[in-house]
C-alpha cells in the first residue's frame, strides 16, 4: 500500500547555471512563513509522528536511555581570580549547572543555573567570558538552539545581576581588556523583520565592538569593520599580559586567518574609535592561533608549510616572515589540535595520533619535551589551565568510559596526575564490549581509519544490525566518545557501532581536510560507501541490516550515499543537513561554508556540486527489486546554522520522485522538531526524545528486535 505522502505544489520555471537550466519547483518552501509552508510542515509530521508512535521499541529505548543517561556529568574545574569554577549535571537536567567554591576543598554552590532561564530548558547558556580578576562574568544566551545570542553580565561575589544586555550578537568572540572596563565582542547591523533563528536572511557585515561595562550597547565603541569585504569576521583575544588586542579575521570555515594587532599602551586615551591595527598577517595562506607571548615575542600554532601544524614564535618588534622561527616542529603523521601555556613556563601540546589524543608537556623557552601524561585509547574533550595557574585539569572520554578528570600539580616536581573525578555507570559494565580500529582502503587505495564497537565474543555471521556514522568536512576530526544511545543500540538491539574517519576532516591535519573538499568532495562519499562494504564484507552485518547517520555536514554525506548507492543501505537518518548544493550560499551562514564546498555561481564548482547535490540527484533506482533505504531527516524551527529549508525540499523531491514508485516500500520521512536549532544546547529531554525517535525509525524499518 502506497505511503499518502503530503501533496506539494510543484512550481514551474528554472535557474539559469553557466547556460544550465535546473528546475527549481519547491522554492517556495524557502519561506518558513508562508502558510503553504506552515501546512507542509504540518501535514509532515503528522505522517512521521504516528509512524514513530506506533514503534514498539521507542517507549523502551527512551526508558533505558533516560535511566542510563541519568549519570553525573562534571566538567573540568577551572580558576578565575579567587575562586575556582565548574559544571555539573545532576543526569537529567535540561542545562548543566555552574558552580563556584573558593578551594578546591570547598563546598561548591549554584553561581549560575539555566535550568532557570526558562521552564522547558530551551533557553541555554552559549559562551562566557570572566574579567581577568575574575569579578565580572558574561555569558550568552540562546533561544531554542538558534546561533543568535543575547549577552548579559554579572557582578560575581553574589552572582549580581547588571543592568547591561548586547543583542544581535552571533559567531562572537568575548574578550575582556584586563581593567575589566569593558568586552570586545561581535555583532550585527538591525535588520527589518525578526531575528528569533527561523529567519534566513545571510548574516553579512559582522562588527567588533568594546562594550564598556555601565553603559548602553548604542554606546558601545566600534573598533574593527570591513565594509568592502562583508563575509569577513574578526574576532579578538586579548594577550596573557594584557597588553595586545590580537583580531583574527576569518572569511569562512578554513583553517587561515588574518592576523592584525593593536598595542593597548598606545592608546593614552583608552578604547575610543576603530583601533589603529598593525598588519601582521595580512592574507589568508595559513592560520595563526595565540598561545603565548613574553614581551614581544609571540608564539603561535599554525599550519603554514605544516599541514599537521606546529608552533612559531614571532617577534612583533621584528616581525619580518624571515625571522620567524620554530619552537615545535610538526610531528609528520600527528596533528597539533591545540596548546596552552602554564605555569608562566610550561605549554601543554594535545596531538592527534591516528584518531587517538595524546597529551604532553613542553618547556615554553626551548620546546624541549618533558612528559607524556598517560592515556588510554581516546579523547581529551576538556582542558583548564591558564599561564598563571600552577595546576592543570583534563578529561578523559572514550567509546566505553563515561569521563575521568585529571588533576596534576605543576608545582610538583613528581608532575603525577591524579585521579581527580571518575564516574561510571549503573547498569553498563564496559568490559562486556569491545573497540577496535581498522584501517580500510578506499576507492584510491587511501587507508580510512574506523572504530568499531560490539559486545565481546559476537560472531561475524552477517547476523547484526549496525549503525555507520560520518560526517567528513570542515577539518572537523570524529574522535572516540561515549555515547549512551549508541550503546544501547549495541546492548539492546544487538548492534554494532562503526565511526568513519572519512576525508574531509582533521584527523591526520590539513591534508585529510583537503582531500574532501571543494573538487575532492567525492572522496568523502567513497570512504563513507568502502566503510559500509568492509562492514559487510568482514561479516559484521548485510546492507539490510545497515543504517548510515550524520548530521548538518554529515546529512549532506548521508544523502548524497544514498542517491549514489540506495541498495548499500537498510536504513538511512539524515539530521540537519545541506541538500540544496546549488543554493546553500544564499542563506543564513552558508556563505562561509564555500570554502569546503565552493559556489554555484563559479562555473567548475557548479560542475562538480550539481554532480553530488542530494537535491538534484534524486531517481528512481535502476535494476529489479531495488529501492532507496528507509529513510528519515530530522531538523527543527529554529536552525539557523543548515536552515530547514534544505531538508524540506529534499523530502518533497524525494517523495515525489521515488516515494510513487511501486517499487518504493521503504518509508521516507521527515520530522521538524520545534524550539529547537542545530544541536547547541539541545535540553536533555529533546535529546533523549530525539535519540528514542531515530532508534525507533531503525529497529521499525530493519525490523530490529529488543533484547532485555
Ligand atoms: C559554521 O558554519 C560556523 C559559522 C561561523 N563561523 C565561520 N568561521 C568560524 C565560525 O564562518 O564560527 C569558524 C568555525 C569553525 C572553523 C573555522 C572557522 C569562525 C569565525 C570567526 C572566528 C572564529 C571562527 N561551521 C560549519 C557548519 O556549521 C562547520 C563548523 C562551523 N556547517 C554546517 C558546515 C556545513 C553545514
Amino acid at each position: 500500500m502506497a505511503i499518502p505522502y503530503p501533496e506539494a505544489q510543484r512550481l514551474d520555471g528554472s535557474d539559469d547555471y553557466h547556460g544550465c537550466k535546473i528546475a527549481d519547483p519547491y522554492r517556495w518552501l524557502e519561506n518558513p512563513d508562508s502558510d503553504e509552508t506552515k501546512c507542509y510542515v504540518e501535514a509532515q509530521n503528522k505522517l512521521t509522528l504516528p509512524f514513530l508512535e506506533k514503534c514498539p521499541v521507542r517507549g523502551k529505548f527512551k526508558a533505558r536511555m533516560t535511566e542510563l543517561y541519568d549519570y553525573p556529568k562534571y566538567s573540568c574545574h577551572f580558576r578565575k581570580g579567587p575562586r575556582y569554577f565548574h559544571f555539573f549535571n545532576t543526569g537529567l537536567q535540561n542545562q548543566s549547572v555552574m558552580y563556584v567554591q573558593k578551594s578546591l576543598d570547598d563546598d561548591p554552590r549554584v553561581f549560575l543555573d539555566p535550568n532557570k532561564f526558562s521552564e522547558d530548558g530551551t533557553v541555554a547558556l552559549r559562551g562566557y567570558a570572566f574579567s581577568e580578576d575574575g569579578e565580572y562574568f558574561a555569558y550568552g544566551l540562546s533561544t531554542s538552539g538558534s546561533d543568535w545570542v543575547t549577552i548579559k553580565f554579572l557582578k560575581v561575589d553574589g552572582a549580581t545581576e547588571l543592568p547591561d544586555t548586547l543583542e544581535r550578537v552571533k559567531f562572537s568572540c568575548m574578550a575582556w581588556t584586563h581593567d575589566a572596563k569593558g568586552m570586545f565582542y561581535n555583532c550585527y547591523l538591525k535588520q527589518d523583520g525578526k531575528i528569533d533563528g527561523t529567519e534566513t536572511s545571510m548574516n553579512l557585515h559582522q562588527k567588533l565592538y568594546y562594550h564598556k561595562l555601565g553603559f548602553p550597547q548604542s554606546e558601545d565603541i566600534l573598533c574593527a569593520e570591513f565594509p568592502d569585504y562583508p563575509k569577513w569576521m574578526g574576532g579578538t583575544e586579548i594577550s596573557d599580559d594584557g597588553q595586545y588586542v590580537l583580531l583574527s579575521i576569518r572569511q569562512g570555515c578554513d583553517p587561515v586567518n588574518r592576523l592584525w594587532y593593536c598595542d593597548l599602551k598606545k592608546l593614552p586615551d583608552g578604547i575610543e574609535g576603530v583601533l589603529p591595527w598593525v598588519k601582521l598577517v595580512d592574507n589568508f595562506d595559513a592560520e595563526y592561533e595565540y598561545v603565548t607571548n613574553e614581551g614581544t615575542v609571540f608564539t603561535f600554532k599554525t599550519n603554514l608549510d605544516t599541514p599537521c601544524y606546529s608552533l612559531i614564535n614571532i617577534d612583533f618588534s621584528d616581525p619580518d616572515p624571515s625571522k620567524w622561527t620554530t619552537l615545535i616542529a610538526e610531528q609528520q603523521k600527528d596533528v597539533l589540535e591545540w596548546s596552552g601555556c602554564v605555569r608562566e613556563n610550561y605549554l601543554v601540546l594535545c596531538y592527534l595520533h591516528h584518531v587517538k589524543h595524546v597529551l604532553q608537556l613542553h618547556d615554553l623557552a626551548t620546546g624541549a619535551h618533558l612528559k607524556t601524561f598517560p592515556l588510554e585509547v581516546g579523547s581529551v574533550v576538556g582542558y583548564s589551565g591558564q599561564k598563571k595557574d600552577t595546576e592543570i585539569f583534563y578529561q578523559f572520554t572514550s567509546f566505553l568510559t563515561p569521563g575521568i578528570i585529571y588533576h596534576c600539580d605543576l608545582t610538583k616536581d613528581s608532575l603525577e596526575p591524579i585521579i581527580f573525578k571518575e564516574v561510571t555507570v549503573k547498569g553498563f559494565n564496559p568490559s562486556d564490549y569491545k573497540t577496535v580500529q581498522i584501517f580500510y582502503p578506499s576507492q584510491d587505495g587511501t587507508q580510512i581509519p574506523m572504530f568499531i564497537v560490539h559486545k565481546k565474543g559476537i560472531k561475524l555471521d552477517k547476523s547484526h544490525p549496525a549503525f555507520l556514522y560520518g560526517y567528513g568536512g570542515f577539518n572537523i576530526s570524529l574522535t572516540p566518545s561515549y555515547s549512551v544511545s549508541r550503546l544501547i543500540f549495541v546492548r539492546h538491539l544487538g548492534g554494532v557501532l562503526a565511526i568513519a574517519n572519512i576525508r574531509g576532516g582533521g584527523e591526520y591535519g590539513e591534508c585529510w581536510h583537503k582531500g574532501g573538499m571543494l573538487e575532492n568532495k567525492q572522496n568523502c562519499f567513497n570512504d563513507f560507501q568502502c566503510a559500509a562494504e568492509v562492514l559487510i564484507k568482514e561479516g559484521y552485518t548485510t546492507s539490510k541490516k545497515l543504517t548510515i547517520n550524520g548530521g548538518s555536514n554529515g546529512g549532506l554525506l548521508v544523502a548524497a550515499c544514498v542517491n549514489q548507492r540506495p541498495d548499500l543501505f537498510g536504513c538511512a537518518v539524515a539530521q540537519v543537513g545541506v541538500m540544496d548544493m546549488l543554493k546553500f550560499h544564499k542563506f543564513t551562514i552558508g556563505h562561509a561554508w564555500t570554502t569546503d564546498f565552493g559556489c554555484s555561481e563559479v562555473k567548475e564548482q557548479f560542475n562538480y556540486l550539481i554532480k553530488y547535490s542530494p537535491l538534484h540527484n534524486i531517481k528512481v533506482p535502476a535494476g529489479e527489486g531495488i529501492q532507496y533505504p528507509a529513510m528519515l531527516l530530522m531538523t527543527a524551527d529554529h536552525d539557523d546554522r543548515v536552515v530547514p529549508l534544505h531538508s524540506m525540499k529534499f523530502i518533497a523531491t524525494l517523495q515525489h520522485v521515488v516515494g510513487r514508485s511501486p517499487s518504493q516500500v521503504n518509508p521516507l520521512f521527515i520530522y521538524v522538531d520545534t524550539k529547537a536549532g542545530h544541536g547547541a544546547g539541545k535540553p536533555t529531554a529533546k535529546v533523549i526524545q530525539e535519540v528514542s525517535d531515530m532508534f525507533a525509525f531503525i529497529a521499525q524499518t530493519l525490523q530490529l528486535q529488543w533484547i532485555d
